[in-house]
């Protein structure tokens, strides 16, 4: 039996495009912490979470803390985060991310770490840790962003620029072109309701057959929400944080057939009695990089099947730890059935070797290695530290970012 021997959190940064969003833009480099458990005899661990400076002292006291733990004693995993980070503290993670318990957040990658040790252990796939696979390939959705052609003073990317109709379907062509997507998702909130639902029906007229959806973080007051619902109505499979807050949610909901689904105003387990009771969501969008790892995940598929709502998946920038672990909980949970979101196709660097996680016909196929089943590119763990060290950035601060360039700019939240 393994007991955990050592911990290494190391903050990476990898390049990200000006993507648009409601409280501003991303910078040019995303950060993400990898969480790597070693055990006495010899195994080795990953998890993938955010890395903002807080969270990175949180993982440090946890990663002191673990030392001794036997890796198939998840329960006392949670119980050492609790006492280590004690009640009543919120804590944010900069984008549209606060909670008021980080311990679930802080738990996360510690839990896939774990459990990645138990499938090379047990030479067995975390899938089927967590019941077995149901799907083999798990179905994700092109998550198609509003963006500048380049970073200010930087040089652009391959995406060129889409600040339009015509630019997001232009983007929504080459995702498609490339991984095979069969759903699509539209990052909203950045311009005029108006703008926003002329470009969902643009999609919807170049892709007749894919599900679409769009997201513009509750950007929109209840009212102008059920306006955007009726217009879209039998356009879209689900229509994700019209507006912020339970409140709010189910005042549109009453208005409208559309499912509305969210990844703002349910993402803790205190959130799911009051939303239920007031039919504010059908759909919740899981993240197990705050909902507390895989199995916590698991448990939250299973009060979503109980009470009648559908199962999507949430997703921030990431690299290949997290979409190994988000593939395989997908992979094994029979209600996740949307097409699950990734920024993947973003990212231009990776700490994983390739190979492993390939997108075709807009799936992934569960790894088949035993854990996570994939493999950490040591030369790139030690590059994208090095571009953290010194890049600058630690933590991540759309706003503030997109104010350097329109100094009057300030976020929709439920403006329009
Ligand atoms: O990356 O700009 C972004 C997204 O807006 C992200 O921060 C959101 O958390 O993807 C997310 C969402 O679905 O709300
Ligand atoms: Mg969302």
């Amino acid at each position: 039996m393994s007991r955990v021997a050592g911990v290494v959190v190391t903050p990476v940064a990898f390049a990200d495009p000006p993507l648009l969003n409601v409280v501003g833009v991303h910078e040019p480099f995303a950060l993400r912490a990898l969480v790597q458990v070693r055990t006495d005899d010899g195994l080795v661990g990953l998890g993938e979470t955010y890395a903002d400076d807080a969270h990175l002292a949180r993982l440090g006291a946890v990663a002191s803390a673990v030392v001794g733990l036997d890796v198939y004693d998840l329960n006392g995993l949670r119980r050492i985060v609790i006492d280590v980070l004690g009640n009543g503290r919120g804590a944010a993670f900069g984008g549209m991310l606060a909670v008021q318990d980080p311990a679930d957040v802080v738990l996360s990658p510690f839990e896939v770490a774990l459990l990645d040790i138990q499938g090379k252990e047990l030479g067995r796939p975390v899938a089927d840790l967590l019941g077995g696979v149901v799907r083999p390939e798990v179905p994700f959705s092109a998550y198609l962003f509003y963006k500048w052609v380049a970073h200010p003073g930087r040089a652009g990317d391959s995406w060129g620029e889409a600040l339009d109709s015509d630019g997001i379907v232009a983007q929504a062509r080459r995702m498609v072109d490339e991984y095979g997507f069969t759903a699509i998702k539209l990052k909203g909130g950045v311009f005029a309701p108006e703008q926003e639902i002329e470009a969902v029906k643009a999609l919807a007229a170049a892709f007749p057959e894919h599900s679409l959806r769009i997201d513009p973080n509750g950007a929109w007051t209840p009212s102008t929400s059920v306006r955007v619902a009726k217009s879209l109505e039998g356009l879209i499979e689900y229509l994700e944080d019209p507006t912020p807050g339970i409140g709010g949610m189910a005042e549109v909901a009453r208005q409208t057939e559309l499912p509305l689904a969210t990844n703002m105003c349910v993402i803790a387990f205190d959130h799911l009695k009051p939303a239920v009771l007031a039919d504010a969501v059908q759909v919740v969008l899981s993240d197990h990089h705050y909902w507390g790892g895989l199995r916590r995940s698991r448990l939250l598929a299973g009060i979503c099947e109980t009470f009648g709502m559908g199962l999507s998946m949430h997703s921030n920038s990431h690299l290949g730890v997290s979409l190994a672990a988000m593939t395989h909980l997908a992979a094994a949970t029979p209600n996740l059935t949307y097409a699950c979101d990734t920024h993947y196709p973003w990212k231009t660097e990776d700490l994983i070797k390739p190979g492993v996680l390939d997108f075709v016909g807009g799936s992934v196929r569960v790894p088949s290695g035993p854990g996570l089943g994939v493999e950490l590119d040591e030369d790139a763990v030690g590059r994208l530290h090095e571009q953290y060290l010194s890049c600058g950035i630690r933590g991540r601060d759309d706003t503030s970012y997109l104010r350097r360039f329109d100094p009057s700019f300030s976020p929709n939240t439920a403006r329009w």
